[in-house]
């Protein structure tokens, strides 16, 4: 089996997280990234989006892409330790929050805040703070409120289990972090708790400590604005 996508994406990340709770195997490959594509690589994902997947990695013509068709696919190949909630309320909520936070949630996560700074960086130019900051404005005026209210006081936010719901959201807050806007605690407490639990599993650990590490090695000094 093969995974694709550069690390830092936080849909890779998701699916990465995923397959570390089951102990699932993979080669990875690091390079696809929409800073720049390996030849060849639209014949595996015609989206041209990442992460993508071989089952059998000798075998391009069986492709599952999207992060959330890969986590899904996980969870039957590797039921134990369910990553979505057996009771139907439930599962439906877990697949909503996931909804949430991959669409609306990351599309201005990625173009509002994490590209202004890291992709300026990557390509030679200053950070962009000023448009970031705005990003994370319009974040923290509807949709980390309504994050922030749809799991109040629970630990998790889809029944009592760490879930696919988690995984999606934890891994969009993990690319603010790593940009430089944490959560603030004193207008998202219940998010920003369930960040800290979120990276205190060892299968999240792993990915902070890699993330941080490449942003390390490519040099780059990113000023914390938040949290
Ligand atoms: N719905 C997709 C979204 C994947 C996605 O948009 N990935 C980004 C990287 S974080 C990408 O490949 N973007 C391609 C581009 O910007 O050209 C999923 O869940 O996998």
């Amino acid at each position: 089996m093969k995974l694709f996508g550069a690390p830092l994406s936080p849909f890779v990340r998701k699916a990465v997280i995923v397959a570390r709770e089951k102990n699932i195997e993979y080669e990875y490959d690091p390079r696809p990234s929409p800073l720049g594509w390996p030849e060849g690589f639209e014949a595996i994902n015609p989206l041209k989006r990442i992460p993508a997947l071989l089952p059998d990695a000798s075998n391009s013509d069986y492709a599952i892409n999207d992060s959330s068709a890969i986590c899904a696919y996980f969870e039957k190949l590797q039921p134990e330790p369910p990553l979505y909630p057996q009771q139907a309320e439930d599962y439906g909520r877990a697949l909503w929050i996931e909804e949430v936070a991959d669409s609306e949630f990351a599309g201005r996560v990625g173009m509002g805040v994490f590209r202004p700074i890291f992709f300026n960086l990557a390509s030679g130019k200053k950070a962009d703070v000023e448009a970031a900051s705005k990003g994370f404005g319009v974040l923290s005026e509807v949709l980390l409120p309504y994050l922030e209210a749809q799991l109040g006081d629970a630990e998790w936010f889809a029944g009592d289990i760490f879930s696919i719901a988690d995984i999606a959201v934890m891994s969009q807050m993990m690319s603010l972090d790593l940009v430089g806007f944490g959560l603030p605690s004193d207008r998202f407490p219940s998010l920003r708790a369930h960040f800290e639990r979120c990276i205190a599993r060892p299968s999240v650990a792993e990915s902070v400590a890699q993330n941080n590490q490449f942003v390390e090695k490519m040099g780059f000094k990113i000023e914390r604005i938040t949290g």
